[in-house]
């Protein structure tokens, strides 16, 4: 079982697809261990996005993800990180795949609405720095209805 980190940026907050976009998540089978509304600080954002620092667009994002409220979540599943960033689609919101949330709620790269851990190396960091190491998990009664 795997966990992966994903975040719903402050567009998707702003125009009200919060629930739109969980319930893709949430029926695909992956499940949430842990969840929260919040806003973000700059020293968060930075450490969150510390990888990109340097690159053109790094201040762009640093204030995009920092302009409103967040939704932030933990997701399990078996490969739950390729499961979540696969339906999330490809970074670009024109280059992701119809059906996928990018594609289906998405025009800019700059506005692509979520963000979700790319390995599993980001995902232990990430869960670390917006949740901490004790996310507790359940028994979902579903689950062998979903996983053999
Ligand atoms: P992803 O969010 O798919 O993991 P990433 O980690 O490469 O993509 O980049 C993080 C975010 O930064 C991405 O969701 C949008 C923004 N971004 C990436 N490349 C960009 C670019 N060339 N121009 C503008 N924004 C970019
Ligand atoms: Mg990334």
């Amino acid at each position: 079982m795997e966990r992966t980190f994903v975040m719903l940026k402050p567009d998707a907050v702003q125009r009200g697809l919060i629930g739109e976009i969980i319930a893709r998540f949430e029926r695909r089978g992956l499940k949430i261990v842990a969840m929260k509304f919040m806003h973000v600080s700059r020293s968060l954002a930075e450490e969150h996005y510390a990888v990109h620092k340097g690159r053109p667009f790094y201040d762009g994002l640093i204030e995009y993800i920092t302009s409103g409220p967040v939704v932030a979540m933990v997701l399990e599943g078996p490969n739950a990180i390729k499961a979540a960033r696969a339906t999330m689609g490809a970074t670009h919101p024109l280059e992701a795949a119809p059906g996928t949330i990018r594609a289906d709620f998405g025009l800019e790269i700059g506005r692509n609405l979520v963000h979700g851990s790319d390995g599993p190396e980001t995902a232990a960091f990430e869960i670390g720095l917006w949740f901490g190491d004790e996310i507790p998990g359940w028994e979902r009664d579903v689950d062998r209805w979903i996983l053999e």
